[in-house]
């Protein structure tokens, strides 16, 4: 049995989406951050950083949502989300570090300070540098999918749910992404997929 923790209006959004991709049945337990639920000892057993998501398959405890995706799409998405070849594998830890790494920093702050954060709290600065951060991430993925309609191809794969999800903050915060367009595209492709609304509605 698979049970998932969090709340779609968090990074367990990630979890979520994957899990709907794959069709694989699970058990939500809503597990809200901004009512303690993770800071509760039984929720502290399963993953002691007090963070949603965590995923329990089995015996397994899972937590980091990038983590969880790579493992769900590897155990359970051969031939769809998981790519057949080595070298896309490859390619798919990149884009997805590189979403922790590259995209998430920049776009945090600008979803913060703009959306999450109490108005007295907001300061416009941070939002605005960070969205000029954001910049060179968006540039080198316009780059990646110039000449291709999906991150490691033409099918639509894990790596395309990692990435899109971690930027579908900027469509949260309403940046425009204009500049950038064959990302916006593909980001509008990714996001009206079904699973992706299935899982928003959680
Ligand atoms: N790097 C972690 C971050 C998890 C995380 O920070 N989750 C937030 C919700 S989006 C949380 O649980 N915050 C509650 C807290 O820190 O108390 C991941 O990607 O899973």
């Amino acid at each position: 049995m698979i049970r998932v923790y969090g709340i779609a209006a968090s990074r367990a959004l990630r979890v979520l989406w994957m899990l709907e991709e794959l069709d694989v049945g699970y058990e939500h337990v809503k597990t809200n951050f901004a009512t303690g639920d993770t800071r509760s000892a039984e929720f502290l057993k399963l993953n002691p950083n007090g963070h949603i998501p965590v995923l329990v398959d089995g015996a397994t405890v899972l937590w980091e949502s990038m983590a969880i995706n790579l493992y769900l799409a590897r155990r359970y998405g051969a031939g769809t989300l998981w790519p057949a070849a080595i070298e896309d594998e490859g390619r798919l830890f990149q884009w997805s570090f590189w979403a922790m790494t590259e995209l998430e920093p920049a776009l945090l702050p600008i979803l913060m300070h703009r959306r999450i954060l109490p108005a007295a709290q907001r300061d416009a600065a941070i939002a605005a540098n960070a969205e000029a951060k954001l910049a060179a991430p968006l540039t080198v993925l316009e780059g990646a999918l110039r000449d291709r309609p999906c991150l490691l191809g033409n099918a639509f794969t894990a790596a395309d749910l990692n990435v899109s999800v971690v930027l579908a903050w900027a469509v949260l915060v309403g940046l425009d992404l204009q500049r950038w367009p064959q990302t916006a595209a593909w980001l509008q492709r990714c996001l009206d997929r079904p699973a992706f609304k299935t899982a928003r509605s959680k």
